[in-house]
């Protein structure tokens, strides 16, 4: 059957696609429209249009796998002029979700009326592009350029009742029935004079001019948001050519703009991005009619920086959650500060004062932990201790009914082990959530030997469900994420020694993109994570480091000086350090230049994460990707670190390792599936 299929309703002609899973404008769906505009046309007895989709979703935008490959025609701005040039009126009935060219179809026809359930937005920035199909000139024109420039900039979509407030919504109807409100919205404007056409509008454009202070100002806002990003800027270039030029030059000018980011290497990496991220949710091995479990209270143990982050995950997406501590005093601590962070969240607009009381209604707190014998799903994340843990696990195992998942939050620790504490091994997973909990998208599952299917499709379910991006893992030390940290925080270490400063290390890597560089990131976690104060014999930096109680940010000083509002200096004291180390070591000083710190840094991730897929811990080079953009603020726009990895080149990966090695008179130890891949000129994805 075609994905466009055309009824007459007496005068009114109703066009249906259907084209699951969301309703992509692929070659196929615009051809479709664009013959029942023709059918429209020739048709006497037809004096009004409604389009309207089947399925979950109004049109998704632009069929993203088309991208790259030599267009077919018709193409989507033809079709969408095609439809804004119809004499008789064309509606728009939407539900779900209009994205981006579904957006575009939308303002090419003269009316658009919604269900309240759905969002329409022009999400194209994040994949590195523009909208291309006419929706940076013709949004403008129809709801100001004080709404769309946000919408366009941020890719953020809106729900339909803004959308109705700001005019980009005609009508809102009732979710059931849409074809049908669609029909009676038609007959209701066939006959009027003039119907709206969004490329004429003037109404609106006028309101701001482009050399407004309004850009710059809502680029301030936006800042950290666009760092380093290509598209955002051309989106309020094109906004700007919708000011200033008449629409058919603004048109030619986003044409202009969309054809050389869509061929750009951000692009390229930010659609990998998109598929790396849904690719990620299938799981090896596991048949498709494996069951999902009922999950509907969960338990946690522990009310630390991690159990309460976690906690307020299950409890906002409205699980009961129990959670358990040892001591009173720090029950009260754990639960006072979900409490702070949602009040926080709720200042900011985020939450609204009942949601919070919602969410801190459904939490439980105890100290006896037969209170989480009803739990579907129980989480420790207690003291990183395979002693604690194991005690831990053998104590859940007897009093957590049968069937529950017991789960560890557990950052390097063997899971295994843990489930080999337990009677039942099948069901017992890692659950990795990244820090701050409840911010950090990133959820590594990790899948011990014996976990059975059932539960680890439960857990990518329950990922879905509380908005996290899950990476399934092999058990090994660190798992994907933090082994890869392992080898980076070896080369920084060793720059050290010879001539490099802990600010030049870590700008290497800001200016790369990353949120922050190593030792950034060790003031932040505190140094004195896993140092032995007993037996510390000033041996290393960091020994030193924390004996003069520079254990980072939280003791005012660590690698770096912090002032009151915790903004970082250098040290002249850890200079210091350092060079008595660097001499000691008796190894060669001199300058570093900011391109081989970040090869230095970053080539021995890309050597883990190419053992990591060597030995299975990861199913695709696409799953670390995810796993680092997410879980670690590597930056999208690179598409992860295997993704970057075949930008560069993996044979210049290869040689830059021998480079470094050969500079620090050590054996290079190179993966083997990376020189097999360089060797044959391939790449991780
Ligand atoms: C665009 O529209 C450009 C335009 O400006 C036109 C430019 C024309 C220029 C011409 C110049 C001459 N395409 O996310 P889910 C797949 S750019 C292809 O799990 P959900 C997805 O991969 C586009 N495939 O579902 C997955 O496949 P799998 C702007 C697409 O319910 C399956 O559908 N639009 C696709 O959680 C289910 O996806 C966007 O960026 C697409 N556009 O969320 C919207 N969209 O099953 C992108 C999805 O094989 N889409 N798929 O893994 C989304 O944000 C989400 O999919 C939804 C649904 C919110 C729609
Ligand atoms: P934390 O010290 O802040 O919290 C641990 C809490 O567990 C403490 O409040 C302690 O009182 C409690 N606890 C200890 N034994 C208990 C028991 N038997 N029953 C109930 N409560 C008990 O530690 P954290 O940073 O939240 O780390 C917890 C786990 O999460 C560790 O395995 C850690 O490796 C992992 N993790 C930490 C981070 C991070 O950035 N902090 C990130 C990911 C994973």
């Amino acid at each position: 059957m075609s994905v466009i299929t055309t009824r007459r309703e007496g005068e009114v002609l109703v066009v249906t696609s259907n084209n699951p899973p969301v309703n992509a404008l692929g070659q196929a769906v615009r051809a479709g429209l664009a013959d029942a505009m023709a059918e429209a046309a020739g048709d006497d007895a037809i004096q009004a249009v409604v389009i309207c989709c089947e399925g979950r979703t109004f049109f998704a935008g632009a069929d993203i796998t088309e991208f790259g490959k030599p267009p077919v025609g018709p193409s989507l701005p033809e079709v969408i002029d095609a439809i804004e040039a119809s004499a008789k009126p064309v509606v728009a009935a939407i539900h779900g979700t209009a994205l981006g060219g579904g957006l575009e179809v939308a303002l090419g026809c003269h009316y658009r009326i919604a269900v309240a359930s759905a969002r329409l937005g022009l999400p194209e920035v994040k994949l590195g592009i523009l909208p291309g199909a006419g929706g940076t000139q013709r949004l403008p024109r129809v709801v100001g350029v004080a709404e769309a420039l946000p919408m366009i900039v941020t890719g953020n979509p809106i729900p339909a009742a803004q959308a109705g407030k700001i005019g980009l919504v005609d009508k809102l109807v009732a979710e059931d029935g849409l074809a049908e409100s669609g029909v009676a919205f038609a007959r209701s404007v066939i006959g009027k004079a003039d119907h709206p056409v969004s490329s004429k509008r003037t109404d609106k454009i006028g309101e701001i001019p482009s050399d407004s202070d309004f850009f710059d100002e809502f680029r301030k806002t936006q800042m950290r948001r666009l760092k380093g990003f290509e598209a955002p800027e051309a989106c309020i270039e094109a906004v700007k050519a919708a000011i200033d030029l008449p629409y058919e030059e603004g048109v030619k000018k986003e044409r202009e703009l969309f054809g050389k980011l869509v061929t750009g290497t951000q692009s390229k990496a930010l659609r990998h991005v998109f598929f790396a991220e849904r690719a990620a949710a299938k799981i090896d091995g596991i048949p498709a009619d494996t069951p999902v479990l009922p999950v509907k209270k969960v338990g946690i143990l522990g009310a630390g920086t991690m159990g309460g982050g976690i906690a307020m995950n299950f409890l906002t997406a409205g699980y009961a959650v129990t959670i358990l501590e040892r001591e009173q005093e720090a029950l009260d601590r754990g639960v006072s500060i979900i409490r702070k962070n949602y009040e926080r969240s709720a200042a900011k607009g985020r939450f609204t004062a009942d949601q919070v009381e919602r969410a801190m209604g459904l939490l439980t707190p105890t100290l006896d932990m037969n209170d989480l014998a009803d739990c579907d799903l129980v989480i420790e994340a207690v003291f990183e201790n395979m002693d604690v843990k194991k005690d831990v696990f053998r104590k859940l195992d007897g009093i957590v009914k049968p069937g529950a998942i017991l789960a560890s939050n557990t950052s390097y620790l063997n899971v295994d082990e843990m489930a080999a504490e337990t009677k039942r091994p099948g069901s017992v997973l890692g659950l990795h959530f990244f820090s701050p909990a409840n911010v950090m998208r990133l959820l590594e599952i990790v899948r011990a030997a014996k976990t059975e299917p059932a539960v680890l499709k439960t857990a990518m379910d329950l990922a879905k469900k509380i908005g996290k991006v899950a990476v399934v893992s092999g058990v090994c030390f660190g798992f994907i994420g933090n082994r890869m940290l392992s080898p980076r925080q070896r080369a920084a270490q060793a720059m050290l020694l010879q001539g490099a400063k802990p600010w030049d290390v870590d700008k290497a890597l800001t200016d790369f993109g990353m949120p922050m560089g190593p030792f950034q990131m060790s003031d932040l976690a505190g140094l004195d994570l896993g140092w032995d104060k007993a037996n510390s014999k000033s041996e290393t930096i960091r020994d030193v480091l924390c004996e003069r109680d520079r254990r980072g940010q939280k003791t005012g000083k660590g690698f770096y000086d912090y002032d009151e509002n915790r903004r970082p200096s250098p040290s002249k004291e850890v200079e210091a350090i350092i060079d008595e180390f660097a001499a000691k070591s008796g190894l060669e000083q001199r300058v570093f230049s900011q391109d081989e710190i970040r090869e230095r840094l970053l080539f021995p991730m890309i050597n883990e994460g190419a053992k990591i897929l060597e030995e299975g811990m990861a199913q695709r080079a696409s799953d670390i990707d995810t796993v680092w953009i997410n879980g670690y603020g590597w930056p999208a726009y690179t598409g992860g670190p295997m993704f970057w990895a075949d930008t560069i080149g993996l044979d210049k990966v290869v040689a830059g390792l021998k480079a470094h090695a050969a500079a620090s008179g050590a054996e290079p130890d190179i993966c083997k599936l990376l020189e097999d891949k360089a060797a044959k000129g391939e790449t991780f994805n």
